[in-house]
């Protein structure tokens, strides 16, 4: 079964799905292993691997070497053509959807084409929408996009139906990283029961508590950076998924 069935599958069971997101610019390499411990430990079901400036050396060796001691899918999540390696197991195709840059749009996706050609990589195609978190985050810094308003709730559910209408196979509900708040739990639920396509959620979530309450809300699969980063024994009081 290739990732995207598992995501299905898991959807259709109502079992929530948990991904770590690490940034390989942020990795300690001396604490490497200590911390693919942690991973094996948590509750996570996916690696996601991505930042905004990686070199895709760097990349290729961490995947490497997550890969000798962990065996769960690691997902490319990039923000640029360069961030591909063929040593991931799939990748988030991603659209920004909430933005209006071509470049987010569609050249990028072009320029990986003759890169990912090369790779076995399964393709997760993703209509990617960053909401308003209060503050600017480095998606949209770095994508020169506008994310949506957090207080218009019909207009993110649109953009998300436009992005299933279009043939994506996930939405990304995301308010960036280090968010200073996370996604509104009101618009979780509003896109999740007005989608056919499983949902993830991330951005700003940092307790265990967030994560419980983003799945309440319809979230099928929660990315956690941030807290992770922070504190690798953050999932040690365990969550039951
Ligand atoms: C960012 O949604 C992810 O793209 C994770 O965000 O770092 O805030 O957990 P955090």
């Amino acid at each position: 079964t290739t990732i995207y069935q598992e995501i299905q599958l898991a959807k259709a069971a109502n079992q929530k799905l948990l991904a770590i997101l690490l940034d390989p610019d942020k990795i300690i390499w001396e604490k490497l292993d200590s911390l693919i411990f942690k991973i094996n430990q948590s509750p996570a079901t996916h690696v996601f691997i991505g930042g905004s400036q990686v070199e895709s050396n760097i990349l290729d060796d961490l995947i490497v070497r997550i890969k000798q001691n962990c065996i769960l899918p690691i997902v490319l999540f990039p923000g640029h053509p360069s961030q591909i390696s063929k040593y991931a197991d799939g990748i988030l195709f991603l659209s920004l959807i909430s933005g209006r840059n071509p470049d987010y749009l569609i050249e990028h996706q072009l320029n990986a084409v003759p890169v990912l050609n090369k790779t076995q990589l399964e393709i997760i195609s993703t209509g990617y929408v960053l909401i308003e978190s209060g503050h600017e985050t480095a998606v949209e810094r770095v994508s020169k996009t506008k994310p949506l308003d957090r207080n218009n709730p019909e207009l993110v559910l649109h953009t998300a139906q436009a992005g299933e209408m279009l043939g994506n196979k996930l939405i990304y509900l995301e308010a960036g990283s280090g968010a200073k708040q996370a996604v509104p739990l009101e618009m979780i639920s509003q896109v999740s029961k007005n989608i056919q396509i499983p949902l993830i959620v991330g951005g700003g979530i940092v307790d265990l508590t967030a994560i419980e309450k983003a799945y309440q809300a319809g979230a099928d699969l929660v990315v956690i950076g941030t807290a992770f980063e922070k504190n690798a024994d953050f999932f040690n009081t365990k969550i039951k998924l």
